[in-house]
C-alpha cells in the first residue's frame, strides 16, 4: 500500500482537546490507530495521539466510498490523518466522536505487534524493553514521561527563580569522582579516560565563578548489581552553591521536592489516573535522623549494622517501614562518604554529608564540601586516592574556593516515586544496565 502524502494538512487540535462543546466543528487530527471495532453498519476507530484518544465513527452508508475504503484498510498502529466533524454523542466514553470526511493513511504497521498496545494483556518488562519504541506508545508509558517532564520543568523553574545557572560539564573525564570501582573506561585517542560518574569536581570548581549552578544530564556507573533501582546510565539533577552549608542546601532540597510533588499533583491529574497513582505533597521540613539514631532504631528491630559502615539494602527496607515517606539521614561517619564531604569541625569522625530517603530508597545525596586544600589532600590519601590524579581540581583550591555545598537527585528514582513504578527501567526511556545495551 502506498502511503498518502501529508500535503498541506495541519493539525487543528489533539484528541484530548475535543469536547462536546465543539459539536459541528471541523477538525484535522493526526495519530495512530489504537483499536478497531466493527458493528456491521458502523466502524469505530480509536485514534491515539500523545494527549489521549478519540473515537472516529464511520457510518458505512453515510460516508464517501473513499473514506469507507480507507477505513477498511486500517490496522493497528497505522499512522493516519483524519479530517472530520465533531459530533456530540452519548454512545462514546468521552461524549464525543468525529465523523470523517477524509482519511489519509500516512504509514502502515506490521500485522503482528510484539506486545499488546491496548494494555489489555500486559507484557513482562523484558519483552516491553525489547520492543521499547512500541512500548513507549502505550498510554501508561506516555503518562510516566509526561510526569517526569512536568517534575523536571518544576525543578528547573524553581532553581532559575532562585538564581541558579544551568551548566554543562564534561562527560569524558580523566579521573574518578565517586570511587574507582564503578567506572567505564573510554579509549580517548589512545589515552585512558572515563565516563563521568557525576559532575562533582566541576560543579565544585564552578562555585568560584558562577556561585550557584545546576546541571541536569546523564552520568555513568558501571554498576555490578542488577537491582530495580540501579542503572548504568542515569539522569542526575545536581546543584552546587557557594557560601552555603549542608543545612542551607537541605532546606532548598526539601522545597524543591515539595514543589515538584505539588506541581505534578496539580498538572498531571489525567496521567496519575492512568497510572492509578496518588501523589501526596510532603510537609516541610522533612524528618532529620542522624546515622547513629538510625543504627539504634535498626537495633531495636533486630537489625545490627556495625558503626561506620554503609547501611545495607535489607536494613534500609526495615527503616523504610519505620519511616514511610521522605526523611534525611545526617551525620554519617566520615569514612562512609566520598573524599570531598566535609568532616564536622567538632567531631571529625562524623561528616556533613546527608542522604534524602523515600521509604527505603535513597533518592538524593549531598553535603557540605571540603573547601580547604590541605584537608582535601589528606582525605584523598585516606581514601587511597592519589592527589596527583586530582592536581587540576586541587589547583582550583588555590584561588579562593568559598565554603560550598550541594546535592544530586536521581531523576529516575524521583520519577519512580511520582509515578508509583517499582522498576527504574519503566521510568527510563532506553535503560542501560548490566545485561542491556539495546535498544
Ligand atoms: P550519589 O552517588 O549518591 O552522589 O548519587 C546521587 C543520586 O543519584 C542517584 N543514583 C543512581 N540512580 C540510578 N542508578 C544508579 N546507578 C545511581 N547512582 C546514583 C541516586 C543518588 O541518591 N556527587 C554526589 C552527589 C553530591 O554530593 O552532590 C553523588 O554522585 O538517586
Amino acid at each position: 500500500m502506498t502511503p498518502d502524502f501529508i500535503g498541506n494538512w495541519v493539525r487543528t487540535c489533539y484528541s484530548a482537546d475535543i469536547t462536546p462543546a465543539m459539536d459541528g466543528k471541523e477538525v484535522t487530527l493526526f495519530g495512530w490507530v489504537k483499536e478497531i471495532r466493527d458493528l456491521g453498519g458502523i466502524r469505530f476507530i480509536i485514534l491515539q495521539d500523545r494527549e489521549g484518544t478519540i473515537q472516529i465513527t464511520v457510518p458505512r452508508k453515510k460516508v464517501s466510498a473513499e473514506v469507507l475504503s480507507k477505513s477498511n484498510s486500517l490496522q493497528k498502529r497505522y499512522s493516519v490523518g483524519v479530517k472530520g466533524v465533531v459530533k456530540k454523542t452519548d454512545m462514546s466514553p468521552r461524549g464525543v466522536e468525529v465523523i470523517p470526511n477524509e482519511i489519509k493513511v500516512l504509514n502502515t504497521a506490521a500485522a503482528q505487534l510484539p506486545i499488546d498496545i491496548t494494555g489489555k494483556t500486559p507484557a513482562n518488562i523484558e519483552a516491553r524493553l525489547d520492543a521499547r519504541a512500541l512500548d513507549l506508545c502505550q498510554e501508561q508509558s506516555i503518562a510516566v514521561f509526561k510526569i517526569q517532564h512536568v517534575a523536571l520543568d518544576a525543578i528547573r523553574s524553581f532553581l532559575f527563580e532562585r538564581g541558579f545557572l544551568e551548566v554543562h560539564t564534561p562527560r569524558i573525564i580523566a579521573s574518578a569522582t565517586e570511587g574507582g570501582a564503578a567506572l567505564f573506561t573510554v579509549d580517548y585517542f589512545g589515552e585512558k579516560a572515563y565516563l563521568a560518574q557525576s559532575p562533582q569536581l566541576y560543579k565544585e570548581q564552578l562555585v568560584m565563578s558562577l556561585e550557584k549552578v545546576f546541571e541536569v544530564g546523564p552520568f555513568f556507573r558501571a554498576e555490578a548489581s542488577h537491582t530495580r533501582r540501579h542503572l548504568s546510565e542515569f539522569i542526575s539533577v545536581d546543584i552546587e552553591q557557594a557560601f552555603a552549608d549542608a543545612e542551607d542546601v537541605m532546606a532548598l532540597l526539601e522545597q524543591v521536592i515539595q514543589h515538584a510533588c505539588k506541581t505534578v499533583k496539580e498538572k498531571c491529574t489525567k496521567e496519575l489516573t492512568i497510572l492509578k497513582h496518588k501523589v501526596e505533597v510532603p510537609e516541610v521540613p522533612f524528618k532529620r535522623l542522624t546515622y547513629d539514631s538510625v543504627l539504634d532504631d535498626l537495633k531495636k528491630e533486630g537489625v545490627e549494622v556495625p558503626w561506620g559502615e554503609d547501611i545495607p539494602t535489607e536494613a534500609f527496607r526495615t527503616l523504610g517501614k519505620l519511616h514511610p515517606y521522605f526523611y534525611f539521614i545526617t551525620d554519617w561517619p566520615t569514612e562512609s562518604k566520598a573524599f570531598y564531604i566535609k568532616p564536622r569541625d567538632d567531631k571529625p569522625e562524623l561528616c556533613e554529608g546527608f542522604d534524602l530517603m523515600w521509604r527505603w530508597i535513597e533518592i538524593v545525596s549531598g553535603g557540605t564540601r571540603i573547601a580547604e586544600k590541605d584537608l582535601l589532600i589528606r582525605r584523598l590519601k585516606e581514601k587511597g586516592l592519589n592527589p596527583e590524579s586530582f592536581k587540576h581540581h586541587l589547583q582550583a583550591f588555590d584561588y579562593g574556593m568559598p565554603p560550598h555545598a550541594g546535592w544530586a537527585i536521581g531523576l529516575e528514582r524521583l520519577t519512580m516515586i511520582l509515578t508509583g513504578r517499582r522498576n527504574i527501567r519503566e521510568v527510563t526511556l532506553y535503560p542501560r544496565d548490566r545485561t542491556r545495551l539495546t535498544p
